[in-house]
């Protein structure tokens, strides 16, 4: 049974988060994983403050465990979300893609529990000083918009900044990744690119066979010229944007050819239109399984890693 600092403060059973990830993470995705004994986090994405409530009204319908929600902060909508959280009481706030430092006041007085993923040591110390309950350290092995460090990299130094749990994220997707986690100094691990191949979620079939046959080369990043890496399965839709950054099209056509990528992916499964978002360790998603089943398999395999790292001591 592997229980960390995460677990009491959140009201968890197994310090596992699923990832918020755009388009993917709805409520009914985040009711399964609370209900497997994890944190379900609904994904704000780009979409408006209204369907982020039905999201929650939705999960909170299906269970009664802790919920999150993830406010991707370069969002238009960022500011909407960050009062729909408030109103519908989440219990959980997780942030991304920038700094939250305007909101954390009005979250906090509301009595939810702020998690920021911060990808620098300064971030993490902000976050710190104004009040943020945990932090999430995602290294650039992640799906979707990627900072600079790796996990290995990111994780002990984030460790070292703060006096607060860190949850580890980016290629992690079994037990193996989890206790590595652990011995880096986190207390916890957010999955994304695992959660992909869950019963419970809605990715079109096409994306979810994509995610089972993808090997460990199979991911690559592209945006860099605009300012916002972004890592997805090497598709006909990644090579083309990618030979399109380093060509003489203007920066408004580029940021063109993104627009709707990630819907006809998730939503129409399109091979040649659809940005595929997945992390670097989708070659070992290799099954079809339940939330629940995810949690419990991940965790079973940590927990022999774990016990057996005392025998490398004398
Ligand atoms: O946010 C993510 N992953 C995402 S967001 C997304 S949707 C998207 N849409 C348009 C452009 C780009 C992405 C798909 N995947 N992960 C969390 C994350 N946050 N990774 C890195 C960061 C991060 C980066 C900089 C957090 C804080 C930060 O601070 C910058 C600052 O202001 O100092």
């Amino acid at each position: 049974m592997i229980k960390s600092a995460i677990c009491e403060m959140l009201g968890i059973e197994y310090p596992v988060f699923q990832g918020g990830m755009a388009w993917i993470s709805d409520g009914k995705l985040a009711a399964a994983v609370s209900n497997g004994g994890g944190l379900g986090i609904i994904a704000a994405g780009n979409a408006p403050g209204e369907y982020v409530r039905e999201q929650v009204r939705i999960a909170k319908g299906l269970t009664d465990k802790p919920i999150g929600v993830n406010i991707m902060l370069l969002s238009p909508f960022a500011d909407e979300v960050a009062k729909v959280v408030v109103e519908e009481k989440v219990n959980v706030v997780t942030t991304g893609a920038g700094n939250p430092s305007k909101y954390i006041k009005e979250w906090l007085d509301a009595g939810i529990k702020v998690i920021p993923v911060v990808a620098s040591t300064a971030m993490a110390k902000l976050m710190t000083r104004l009040g943020a309950c945990a932090l999430i350290a995602e290294g650039g092995e992640s799906g979707g918009h990627v900072g600079e460090l790796t996990t290995m990299v990111l994780v002990p130094q984030i460790c070292d900044a703060t006096t607060l749990p860190v949850i580890a994220a980016g290629g992690i997707g079994n037990g193996r990744g989890m206790a590595a986690a652990f011995m880096l100094g986190a207390c916890g691990v957010q999955m994304g690119t695992r959660f992909l191949s869950a019963y419970e979620c809605s990715i079109h079939p096409s994306y979810k066979e994509k995610i089972l046959k993808a090997n460990d080369l199979c991911t690559m990043v592209t945006g860099k010229r605009l300012g916002h890496p972004v890592r997805s399965l090497r598709t006909p839709f990644a090579r083309d944007y990618f030979k399109a950054e380093y060509s003489d099209i203007s920066d408004e056509d580029l940021e063109n050819l993104g627009v709707g990528a990630l819907r006809a992916a998730v939503v129409d499964g399109d091979n040649e239109k659809g940005c595929f978002l997945a992390g670097q360790i989708a070659a070992v998603v290799n099954k079809e399984q339940s939330a629940a089943e995810i949690i419990k398999e991940v965790v079973s395999e940590a927990e022999p890693i774990l016990k057996a790292a005392k025998e490398l001591v004398e």
